[in-house]
């Protein structure tokens, strides 16, 4: 079909698509935006390629050395669009209670007539003299009944490239759709017009930026952004934001967590979902190889960002990873704190504003001792280490990433594009805390753990505009992501929890870690990374009924006997300092935990109020 939009521009339908509802939208949203051409994305590698090379006319990509990083290319961004929004990203639920006291609201109709519908509406005329890409998604395996379809309108051919790489793209996509198949509309435009005869910069963007959801309706709107989280809809917008109030609607969960398989040394199988913030080493965690001094445990990647989790017949919880593809953060990679990744980067990757060598590979900070004597920086610089040491100035943004396929992993688990998902046997939640919180608590009970999970606290990092190192309170790690009232969401998980139980099915335990306590000398005590096996070992342990612990206030923690050292010299003093609670800034802890349940207090969960008030008890005996 190639009828013509309102405006007069070809919509360019392939002949296989019957979608009724989907044309239309297609055709509308043309006309709003005035795109000067409409492409419907096939998925294929070859198209994958032309848009690349297209990029690299553009300016926008740099093609990377073949011969060191082959079929590879370089993204440099605009200074101004480098990380996630979070002060411009909204919720647009019909009513303010909805969106809850940590999202950023406006009434739907007014935030319509911003973006669509008034008569300055920004995406109205967005997408003058730029195509428009059609991008058909699948968030997790094709058909698998924990998946769900997207469709992401975008004038960046840079987000239609990564969402290849990120998502199950194009015509097969299509095909499970059928004529009236469920999809989430997903629109984004970088808001940068071009005039007739004007010519293009490399990284369209704007200064006025719009990530907007609204839940009810299931759409998303993103306007004047490029990069990552704000442009590729599927991810945090789709996987967590909407996904987040169906999940609630339809009883099941959309989580900020990594999923990963642990075998043991005999062949157990046993899988862990773990939630962090960003940048807070959940890429690494997801591929972590187990020192070999423990004996044969593997470890296996399902998922590296999002879990989408539903309870199966069987009574227990299921994981998908919806996503299939890493856009993971690149400074502080190497081949000691996350081999599997280097691995995983060889080829096929998009790096987004890292530095290029004078070979054409690309470099980061901490991706090698010694930096290279000469690099372009992501800012298109000269970058010597004299410069760095006199100037400060990075090489790499510290939210600089890279966009590579899961099937890149050496570790990919077998099972991770299994249509029913993996059973999940543990949650981890885990913040990156200097002080405070001990190296690994498991709670008592469900209740407990969700207390935990609903208090976590972490200091900010580059991933979003804004201050870094500071701590806020991140519930669930999902305090940027969350697509309904904070406390509403906690209900569920309680809610969940107790249906579970009540149908005789075996909970997975709940553990609270932090892997970033640092010692007098601001320096890390715990070493992280592949050692982090060691508390997964405990974890599974646990489990399995065969490893011990000791109750303190805050929940069960192993002793220094019950983790196994077997190859690590790390002495009981240096446990002592990842381990021990400190009553004075427990104090404080609760203070904040207070001051967290008075802004949710709408709504906020009675279990979770009496689980504070435990804990303040236990504190004080
Ligand atoms: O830019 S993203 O939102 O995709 C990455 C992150 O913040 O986790
Ligand atoms: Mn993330």
């Amino acid at each position: 079909m190639n009828r013509p939009a309102m405006e007069g521009v070809r919509l360019n339908v392939p002949s296989s698509v019957r979608h009724a509802q989907l044309i239309e939208w297609v055709a509308e949203m043309a006309a709003l935006t005035e795109a000067a051409d409409v492409y419907w994305c096939d998925g294929s590698s070859a198209e994958y390629d032309r848009l690349c090379a297209q990029l690299v006319a553009a300016g926008t990509f740099r093609k990377l050395n073949p011969e060191l990083r082959p079929n590879s290319y370089l993204a440099c961004s605009s200074p101004s669009d480098v990380a996630r929004v979070e002060d411009r990203t909204f919720i647009c639920s019909e009513k303010k209670e909805d969106a809850g006291p940590t999202n950023n609201w406006m009434a739907p109709g007014e935030m319509r007539e911003l973006l669509q519908t008034g008569p300055n509406a920004l995406f109205r005329g967005a997408m003058k003299g730029r195509t428009m890409y059609v991008v058909p998604f699948s968030m997790g395996p094709l058909g698998s009944p924990i998946a769900h379809i997207g469709v992401e309108l975008s004038d960046s051919a840079y987000v239609a490239v990564n969402m290849k790489l990120m998502t199950r793209m194009g015509a097969k996509v299509l095909d499970v759709l059928g004529t009236d198949g469920h999809f989430v509309p997903c629109m984004h435009t970088v808001g940068a017009p071009l005039a007739a005869g004007q010519k293009d910069v490399a990284w369209p963007c704007n200064t006025t930026k719009y990530i907007v959801h609204y839940p009810e309706t299931q759409e998303i709107w993103s306007y004047g952004s490029g990069y990552g989280g704000n442009a590729l809809l599927g991810k945090k917008c789709f996987a967590l934001r909407i996904a987040s109030t169906m999940g609630r609607e339809q009883g099941w969960l959309a989580e900020h967590m990594l999923i990963l398989g642990v075998t043991s040394p005999s062949g157990k199988k046993h899988h862990v979902a773990a939630a962090f913030p960003s940048a807070c080493g959940k890429t690494n965690f997801a591929m972590l190889i187990p020192p070999a001094q423990l004996g044969d445990w593997k470890v296996t990647t399902i998922g590296d960002d999002i879990a989408w989790i539903k309870p199966a017949a069987d009574g227990k919880l299921y994981a998908i990873n919806p996503e299939a593809g890493y856009f993971g953060v690149a400074p502080g990679t190497n081949d000691k704190t996350n081999f599997n990744c280097m691995a995983s980067l060889k080829r096929d990757v998009i790096f987004t504003n890292v530095a290029l060598t004078d070979d054409g590979d690309v470099w980061w900070e901490g991706m090698t001792d010694t930096p290279p004597a000469h690099l372009t920086d992501w800012q298109g610089k000269d970058w010597t280490p004299a410069i760095a040491k006199e100037t400060g100035a990075k090489a790499a943004h510290p939210n600089a990433r890279f966009t590579v396929p899961a099937t890149n992993n050496p570790a990919l688990d077998p099972e991770w594009d299994n249509p029913a998902g993996v059973p999940i046997d543990a949650f981890i939640f885990g913040g990156r805390r200097s002080t405070t919180v001990p190296l690994v608590t498991e709670a008592r009970n469900w209740v407990e753990g969700v207390y935990m999970a609903a208090t976590m606290g972490s200091e900010t990092t580059a991933a979003a505009a804004g201050a870094q190192g500071v701590v806020r309170r991140d519930p669930f790690a999902m305090l940027p992501f969350m697509g309904y009232n904070m406390s509403d969401y906690f209900q569920h998980w309680l809610d969940l929890g107790r249906k579970l139980e009540a149908s005789g099915a075996q909970l997975p335990r709940i553990y609270c870690v932090n892997w970033f306590r640092k010692g007098a000398d601001g320096k890390f005590v715990w070493p992280g990374y592949g050692e982090n096996m060691r508390v997964l070992q405990w974890m599974i342990g646990r489990a399995d009924g065969t490893a011990q612990g000791e109750e303190t206030a805050f929940g069960v923690t192993p002793r220094y006997g019950d983790l196994d050292w077997t190859g690590l010299d790390f002495t009981p003093t240096q446990f002592d300092q990842v381990t021990h609670l400190d009553n004075a800034a427990w104090k404080t802890e609760l203070g904040l935990h207070a001051e967290l349940f008075q802004q949710l207090a709408y709504h906020l969960p009675t279990e979770l109020i009496a689980a504070k008030a435990a804990l303040e008890r236990r504190l004080a005996a």
